[in-house]
């Protein structure tokens, strides 16, 4: 077997791009993408995206398998190196051309910017601990500032689906946040029966936050997009950022906005294709 790829990234959170529009399923499995991931046996990557058709009325369908083979429903970064790298398929890339792409958690519409830039409308935030899903708080509750017990110590934890499930803990210091170790806690924390991506936030100003994560399925990246927009709406529901806001990564920056009178999230950051091969 040998598939073409391109690798993009986002801000250091890389993918797999996988031409996929001739067949509505993905063409490798889980196990196969998992492979390519690897860092040292592999292409290596935080996951891979593929491109297959439409459904619904869209223009085309995202699938993505996180570097353990897992499979989320949503990935921000991700939606933007898609976005990119359609246009590179289609063979233009316009400055203010929208896609809307089909992902298992609805539609999702990112729009190509100037410099290698991508806007997505990620869509509404989902607030219910019975969507997240989170057993934290009642299921038609909203999860915000629970306590959780996490190696012996409290935290204080807000919930949020981006079409993923999302925990967010404020911090007064990132940098000391020993990810490696209490990330695993959080992921498989048994009141998140879907495991959870895990965000901590430090604000450094209303409009400015730094963020570290650890994925559910990848670990610690250097960013995650889903995680920077459910970070606001934590911030905001916390009452400790504004609604538009710099998300600081380990990888960069990104520009989000929970829209007031949308409440949708908006969120711009850049997206790059580093090279092209084929995988035996
Ligand atoms: O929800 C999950 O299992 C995530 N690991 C999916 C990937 C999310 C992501 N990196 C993003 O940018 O939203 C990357």
């Amino acid at each position: 077997m040998s598939v073409e790829f391109s690798k993009y990234h986002g801000l250091g959170n890389d993918f797999i791009l996988i031409d996929n529009r001739h067949r509505s399923e993905p063409i490798l499995t889980p196990e196969q993408a998992a492979k390519m991931c690897d860092r040292h046996f592999g292409i290596g990557a935080d996951g891979v995206i593929f491109a297959l058709p439409g459904q619904d009325g869209t223009d085309y369908t995202m699938r993505i398998y996180n570097s353990d083979g897992s499979e989320p429903e949503m990935c921000g970064n991700g939606i933007r190196c898609l976005a990119r790298f359609l246009a590179e398929l289609e063979g233009s890339e316009i400055v203010g051309k929208q896609y809307r792409i089909h992902t298992l958690a609805g539609e999702i519409r990112p729009t190509l910017e100037a410099n290698g830039r991508v806007t997505v409308d990620m869509g509404l935030p989902q607030l219910l601990a019975a969507e997240i899903p989170t057993t934290l708080a009642a299921a038609d509750e909203k999860a915000i500032d629970c306590p959780l017990e996490v190696e012996g110590k409290t935290w204080q934890v807000t919930c949020v689906s981006m079409g993923n499930p999302h925990c967010i803990t404020f911090v007064d210091n990132v940098a000391q946040i020993p990810l490696e170790s209490i990330g695993p806690k959080f992921e498989h924390h048994p009141v998140f029966p879907q495991r959870t991506n895990t965000e901590f936030i430090e604000v450094v100003k209303s409009d400015y936050l730094k963020m570290r994560v650890w994925e559910r399925g990848a670990g610690i990246t250097l960013a995650c997009g889903t995680g920077a927009c459910a970070s606001v709406v934590a911030g905001v529901l916390n009452g400790r950022c504004d609604r538009a806001c710099t998300v600081e990564l380990p990888g960069g920056p990104l520009e989000l906005h929970w829209s007031e009178e949308t409440q949708r999230v908006y969120m711009t950051g850049p997206a790059e294709r580093v090279f092209q091969g084929k995988y035996n």
